[in-house]
């Protein structure tokens, strides 16, 4: 019979070898056929709203890290305790294996964005994993202790360079370089200058144009999806005239336009940071749908993402002229970053973006609401999702301590489409005052404010409220983000001194 630690050690051996084949297969065939990201994904997608929303709320950005880390922990466990089962008999430890190298299986075969040949990673994982473990456990028939020691380091060694050599050749396949060779886009009508007193950056604001790499990252990807733009093309499909289909350099090569459009998340908590500004470049997604010619009946434009992620927009807010849907390939004066769904993806603006935002778009279908349902709409969120009406408080932080006298309190306000009207704002249950407005770009923009109050030592509540052109003012009443959006006045507690 093996010992403990030999027979633990033995089960997290045979699980490293076999994600390490897999990744290893998967530099390959696509880095997503990796079991254990595979795994991921489908726990991401499989995931209920509220545990979703528990994560986000958590551990933010970083909830992705956490669910791969819980993952490796409860495996390695798993692995260990299967390694002890099997002191005596081979089979247990046989059996997690395999379980383990099924459930790879059916996360890769699940996948939207793989084909048959992605299978190929996974069942390199099963087959490592159940070889190794096989050829560990008949170690105690060999005599010799050091030879036995070279045998295990060979099984380390070989794990490592495998899992490393797959990490390089998916690097290899990225589109960083692809993106780099599209250059410079040069559009036929910029978007205005952005004046200097469109932000009140100095007082505490945001700058008005949000810097790509600082801009709100919000998707399902584990991995972000590497799109080449040679090998990219947009399907436009459905209930239209006649089917179409983009290659980067059709969209390129139009006279592309740019817009300064601010996206919101409708995850955005009240006060929350999943809003951003950028000049958007690209073609007007009416001009596409009219060359496709839409047939009556239509309601929805139904995009896919490469990596299977779905939206519905309707289709009324994609057509209409006025509101500048556009399918974007260019941020900021730089072709899209990866991040942010390069080589094109959708932005139309007004709508959370969830409906409307579609990153590393491969598929547009024109149908009905009934025909398709989108991702978030499967999972609870609403069809329809306006960005709501709302401002928020940049300064004071909250909790912060200022000194007692003047403070001045600056923030932003947002009703894209619509545009802001006034900010009031509150201090202690005083009256309301009006904030100063900065200039405002286009209604689909952000605005920044900024007042200053006469407050005395102690503890202190500011609130602030916006009223957009329609006449509407942000009404207090507090809602979650589920299932449309957020509502609610935004307050900070600060302390004079
Ligand atoms: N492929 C894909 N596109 C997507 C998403 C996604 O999960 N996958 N998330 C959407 C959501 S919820 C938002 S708010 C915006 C965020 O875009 P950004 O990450 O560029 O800020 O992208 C949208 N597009
Ligand atoms: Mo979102």
């Amino acid at each position: 019979m093996l010992s403990r630690w030999p027979a633990a050690l033995i089960g997290v051996l045979a699980l490293a070898a076999a994600l390490a084949a897999g990744h290893l297969v998967a530099g390959f065939v696509g880095v997503n056929a990796s079991p254990y990201l595979a795994v991921g994904n489908g726990a991401i997608d499989l995931t209920p709203v509220w545990l979703k929303d528990f994560a986000v709320r958590t551990f933010g950005t970083y909830d992705k890290l956490v669910l791969l880390s819980g993952m490796a922990v409860v495996m390695v466990v798993v692995a260990a305790v299967a390694g002890l089962l099997s002191r005596r008999t081979p089979v247990p430890g046989l059996v997690v294996i395999t379980g383990f190298g099924l459930v790879g299986l059916v996360a890769v075969y699940a996948r939207p964005d793989l084909d048959a040949v992605a299978l190929l990673a996974p069942l390199a994982s099963l087959a490592a994993g159940v070889g190794t473990f096989a050829f560990l456990r008949r170690l105690d028939v060999v005599p010799d202790r050091s030879r036995r020691t070279v045998l295990l380091a060979g099984v380390v060694a070989g794990a490592g360079i495998a899992g490393l050599g797959g990490q390089l050749l998916a690097g290899r396949r990225d589109a960083a370089s692809s993106r780099e060779a599209v250059g410079r886009l040069v559009p036929v009508r910029t978007a205005p200058t952005i004046p200097a007193d469109a932000d009140f950056a100095k007082l505490g604001t945001p700058t008005f144009l949000t810097r790509n790499d600082r801009f709100y990252r919000v998707d399902t990807a584990l991995t972000v999806p590497q799109v080449r733009a040679e090998d990219w093309s947009l399907r436009l499909y459905g209930m239209v005239d006649r089917e179409i289909r983009y290659r980067y350099g059709d969209i390129r090569n139009r006279p592309l336009v740019e817009r300064t459009i601010t996206m919101t998340c409708v995850s955005n908590e009240v006060g929350g940071t999943y809003v951003s500004t950028a000049n958007f470049a690209g073609v007007d997604l009416a001009d596409l749908l009219e060359e496709a010619g839409v047939r009556p009946g239509a309601e929805q434009l139904f995009s896919s993402s490469v990596d299977g992620w779905t939206s519905g927009s309707p289709l009324a807010a994609a057509l209409d002229p006025s509101r500048g849907a556009m399918l974007a390939i260019g941020m900021n004066g730089e072709p899209l970053p990866i991040e942010h769904g390069f080589p094109a993806r959708l932005v139309i603006p007004g709508l959370y973006g969830y409906v409307s935002a579609t990153k590393w778009v491969t598929d547009l279908e024109v149908t009905t609401w009934d025909a398709r349902q989108a991702y978030w709409l499967k999972r609870g969120w609403g069809r329809e999702a306006p960005i709501k009406t709302q401002s928020r408080i940049d300064t004071p932080k909250g909790f912060e301590t200022v000194p007692a006298g003047k403070v001045r309190v600056a923030g932003i306000a947002w009703a894209q489409h619509t545009g802001i009207a006034k900010v009031e704002l509150r201090v202690d249950n005083g009256p309301w005052r009006e904030a100063m407005l900065s200039h405002e770009v286009n209604p689909d923009t952000w605005r920044m404010w900024w007042l200053e109050f006469d407050v005395a030592p102690g503890g202190h509540q500011v609130v602030c409220r916006a009223t957009d052109k329609s006449g509407y003012t942000q009404t207090e009443m507090r809602a979650g983000t589920v299932p449309d959006g957020a509502t609610g006045w935004h307050s900070i507690a600060f302390t004079a001194r």
